[in-house]
């Protein structure tokens, strides 16, 4: 594990998605996702960029499974970008389920940048970095650069979803990428030859993230 000093200002701590609904008790939670909360704002203070992302749907979203009769959460869909999965209604603009979890709140502070994702009701982001149709940057790229960040260090939630899609995009648009696991958690979806976890792990070893 990483020394306070193994960090510099060329590193930026890339806080994904730390909010009530990936909680227990939220519309999406992640097993144990409020475990991570207050290490992460520790984890905060070691760091000169920290950048907070925000999930943030309008209502009726495209990625909710109530937006698709017939559909049930976590079934998957062709959308005109691809395959994607379906979710329960999370992270709607300006609900109690959106706002960041209160053990975050140090992390928050210390944020350069909130980023917003996920407000285009027709293409899903799990990304920091792109939307779902994997071409609409959402400008966090340029940010870090001009901040002279070459590295990022994800955490947060969930795992095997945006917080792995991130640091695929990391790789993607040139920045070193290191997830520290100990400061995320799953979703976990089971799947017949490699659940979401498995998934997502082999795409970042290949892409060259270092977990
Ligand atoms: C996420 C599914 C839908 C995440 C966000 O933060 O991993 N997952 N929206
Ligand atoms: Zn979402």
């Amino acid at each position: 594990m990483k020394d306070a000093d193994d960090y510099t200002a060329e590193d930026a701590l890339i806080v994904v998605d730390p909010q009530r609904d990936f909680c227990p008790g939220g519309a999406l939670a992640v097993a144990d996702g409020d475990s991570v909360m207050a290490p992460i704002a520790a984890l905060a203070e070691q760091f000169r960029h920290v950048v907070v992302t925000q999930d943030w749907h309008p209502a009726g979203h495209s990625s909710f499974a109530s937006s698709h009769p017939g559909r049930r959460a976590f079934d998957t869909v062709r959308m005109p970008y691809g395959e994607q999965v379906l979710w329960p209604d999370h992270c709607v603009q300006g609900s109690a389920g959106a706002d960041f979890h209160p053990d975050v709140a140090g992390a928050v502070a210390r944020a350069g940048l909130i980023l917003r994702k996920g407000a285009n009701p027709a293409v899903d982001s799990y990304s920091a970095f792109y939307e779902n149709d994997k071409t609409t940057p959402t400008g966090l790229a340029g940010y870090l650069r001009d901040k002279g960040v070459r590295r990022c260090v994800l955490v947060g939630l969930a795992y095997d979803f945006c917080v792995a899609w991130s640091a695929l995009d990391a790789r993607r648009d040139g920045f070193a990428a290191l997830v520290l696991t100990r400061y995320t958690r799953a979703i976990g979806m089971p799947a017949p030859g490699g659940g979401s976890v498995e998934v997502a792990e082999a795409a970042m070893r290949a892409a060259g993230v270092h977990l």
